[in-house]
C-alpha cells in the first residue's frame, strides 16, 4: 500500500487545532481535477465495491475512521485511515471497498480526472477478467 504524508501546521495553542494541506503534484504525484467527500455515513456501511480503469486517487479520512480494502485480483490488503495528515494512494485496477468504522467519518478524495462512469468497473467478475488480461490476476 502506498501512503502520502501531508504537512501539518500546529501551534502550542490546543484550541487552535492543526492545519493540514495537500498540493497537487507535490504531496500527491498527479494533477487533481476533482475533489469529493462522503458525509453522513453510518458505521458499518460499505461504499466503493468497484475498480477504476485509469483514475488515480488519494483517499484521506479527515474526520473519524474508515477501513479500506484493496484487491489487485491476486493480493488483498487492508488499512485503517484515521489520520487527516495521511492519504492512501488508490491507482487504476484496484478493487476497493471502504467500511465506515465511526459514524459520520468524512472521507475526502482527490481524483486525477473528472467523474466518468465509463472508467468504473462495477462487477467483480469483470474486474478479475480484466486484471487477468493485464497481468494482475
Ligand atoms: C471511488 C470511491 C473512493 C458523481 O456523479 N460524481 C462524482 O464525482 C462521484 C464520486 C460520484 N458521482 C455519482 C455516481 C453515483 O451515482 O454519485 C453516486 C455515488 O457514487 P458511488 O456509488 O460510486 O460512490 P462510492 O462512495 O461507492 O465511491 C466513490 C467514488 O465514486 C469512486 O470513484 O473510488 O468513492
Amino acid at each position: 500500500m502506498r501512503f502520502f504524508e501531508f504537512p501539518v501546521r500546529k501551534t502550542d495553542i490546543p484550541e487552535e487545532g492543526q492545519l493540514q494541506f495537500i498540493e497537487a503534484e507535490r504531496q500527491v504525484p498527479f494533477p487533481v481535477r476533482r475533489v469529493y467527500y462522503s458525509t453522513g455515513v453510518r458505521a458499518g456501511y460499505v461504499r466503493g465495491k468497484h475498480a477504476h480503469r485509469s483514475l488515480e486517487q488519494a483517499l484521506v479520512c479527515v474526520h473519524g475512521s474508515v477501513r479500506v480494502a484493496l484487491d489487485t485480483g491476486i493480493e488483498k490488503m487492508t488499512c485503517i485511515l484515521d489520520n487527516p495528515a495521511r492519504g492512501l494512494y488508490v491507482g487504476p485496477m484496484l478493487w476497493h471497498t471502504m467500511t465506515w468504522i465511526q459514524d459520520d467519518s468524512v472521507l475526502l478524495v482527490l481524483a486525477s480526472d473528472y467523474y466518468n462512469e465509463a472508467d468504473y468497473i462495477r462487477s467483480y467478475e469483470d474486474f478479475l477478467l480484466l486484471a487477468g488480461q493485464r497481468g494482475g490476476a
